[in-house]
């Protein structure tokens, strides 16, 4: 088990320092340089990122190759949570335990942060020396589809159109399939589009990304209700509170467990069916089912 902390710890570094990099950068004004800054560097757990490494590494390529391809989901995924804290969405005045971005830095520049990281992220996914063109469109289009009209956007006007509404399975599921398993298992499929894999391992892996994208949310609709605001950074029991459609809300806790584990479990079966390696694909899914924060 130690490895594979040491493996998460690893390719956290990487993405780090890559991203350090890419702020090094300087851009104007200061005050949107900052704001970016503010939210890119504030302890995410780069999930997303990793994820895609692994699942290039799984079918068999050097994770180092795909840095910008990977951290390029972790721009749109903070653009996500920028937007999201806004007073016009979430309203929440707490992130990755800090004032969230609009607190500190005011609305305008928030909203622009947010716009900023979600453009760049297509401008860094696109430069690369060792991916080619062909298959970096292929990308291009899969992240464009996942983070917007198909995917996270759609997932996010769904679940602000059903604040208050009486939670049913149909709904609940796209919301989550949506909002946040798309970009999740969008993550996954990047890395073995990317790779030499074939076409039936990146089947297995978006069956893979998909799973894990929704016990992703499950667990954090689960966490919202069991862990404090310490540990979460972020409000706990907030869903409740602005009456979101929930997996607890829906099925209690306790089945919400078992479905995350079902989930996780469903997610293994498929990552063991790769032609390559599914050993690291195998313990991420069991380290986002037992994550605490
Ligand atoms: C289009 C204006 C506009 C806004 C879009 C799409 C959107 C706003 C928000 C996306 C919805 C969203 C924030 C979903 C939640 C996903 C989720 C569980 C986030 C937490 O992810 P972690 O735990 O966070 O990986 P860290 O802090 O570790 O990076």
């Amino acid at each position: 088990m130690s490895s594979f902390k040491d493996y998460l710890n690893n390719n956290r570094d990487l993405v780090n320092s890559f991203l350090e990099d890419y702020l090094s950068e300087p851009f104007l004004p200061p005050k949107l340089h900052e704001s970016v800054r503010y939210s890119l560097m504030a302890g995410g757990k780069r999930v997303r990122p990793i994820l895609c490494m692994a699942a290039y590494e799984a079918c068999g390529g050097d994770p180092k190759d795909i840095l910008p391809q990977a951290a390029a989901l972790e721009l749109i995924h903070t653009y996500s949570l920028v937007h999201d804290d806004l007073p016009a969405m979430d309203d929440d005045d707490l992130r990755r335990g800090r004032p969230t971005n609009h607190i500190v830095f005011g609305e305008a520049m928030a909203i622009l942060a947010g716009d900023a990281l979600l453009t760049d992220a297509f401008r860094i996914f696109s430069e690369s020396k060792t991916i080619s063109a062909e298959k970096l469109i292929a990308g291009t289009c899969e992240l464009a589809a996942s983070a917007g009209i198909f995917g996270m956007v759609a997932g996010q006007a769904q679940d602000i159109i059903s604040e208050k509404a009486e939670p049913d399975r149909e709904t609940l599921e796209f919301i989550h399939l949506n909002k946040t398993a798309a970009l999740i298992k969008c993550a996954v499929r990047i890395g073995a589009l990317l790779s030499q894999a074939g076409p039936d391992t990146v089947d297995h892996l978006t069956e893979y990304g998909k799973k894990i994208g929704l016990a992703f949310q499950v667990v954090d609709d689960i966490l919202d209700i069991v862990s404090s605001t310490e540990e979460l950074g972020k409000p706990s029991g907030s869903d409740q509170e602005k009456s979101k459609m929930t997996y607890p809300s829906l099925y209690g806790i306790e089945r919400s467990r078992e479905i995350a584990a079902e989930l996780v479990d469903n997610a293994k079966t498929a990552a063991g069916k790769i032609e390559g390696d599914p050993s690291i694909l195998i313990d991420l899914a069991d380290y986002l089912l037992e994550r605490t924060n």
